[in-house]
């Protein structure tokens, strides 16, 4: 039998004794942002999210689902938000749900192509990444954005090809404004 875990709807923080934690820092960021100037002048502990996942069955391993809540800080380097580094799925056609609980944020989404456009995620959204689509979020908001993600376990994460190539837009915060700006 799998463990029993549970998950309070108004943060969307999961108990339980086998939820594994992942912290990413401003210093986890190197190159993901634009102004990687801007980033080097922010203290490289600060916590810019946080991932819990609960992972019944072995990652990578057929016919599983991984369950999990991300919790973006607010914040922004130079003129972009705080943000997840974001992935395709090294499997590219596995799918995902995002869920949002808290917060107000943006949830950017990648095709092949890299043809860019963003979904606002609020509390309630419900946002389905299709296969073939690299997936990040920025929060746009003043408090922490949360929201939940179930994915399969052998979708995997392929970070080199937004670490190499990006997305083809960022989003980013002009006069007071979540812009999506296309990049060169
Ligand atoms: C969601 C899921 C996870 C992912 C996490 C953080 O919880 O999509 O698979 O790891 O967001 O996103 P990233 O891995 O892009 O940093
Ligand atoms: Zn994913």
């Amino acid at each position: 039998m799998t463990d029993h875990i549970g998950i309070s709807f108004s943060t969307g923080e999961i108990m339980g004794s086998s939820i594994r934690e992942t912290l990413r820092t401003i210093g986890d960021m190197k190159d993901y942002y634009r102004d990687e100037g801007a980033r080097r002048n922010l203290d490289p502990e600060k916590v810019v999210y946080r991932v819990q996942a609960f992972m019944p069955v072995a990652e990578g391993e057929q016919g599983g689902l991984f369950f999990g809540t991300t919790f973006v800080e607010p914040g922004v380097v130079g003129d972009e938000y705080f943000m997840t580094k974001g992935h395709f799925h090294g499997n590219r056609n596995r799918s995902e749900y995002y869920l949002t609980v808290q917060g107000a944020g943006a949830l950017i989404l990648m095709d092949e192509n890299r043809r860019t456009v963003f979904e606002p995620m609020r509390p309630g959204s419900v946002h389905y990444i299709p296969f073939n689509t690299a997936h990040r979020v920025a929060n746009t908001g003043d408090s922490v954005l949360a929201f939940l993600a179930c994915w399969p376990s052998d979708a995997g994460h392929d970070y080199g090809t937004i670490a190499s190539q990006g997305f083809g837009a960022r989003l980013r915060k002009i006069k007071g404004v979540a812009t999506l700006v296309e990049e060169p």
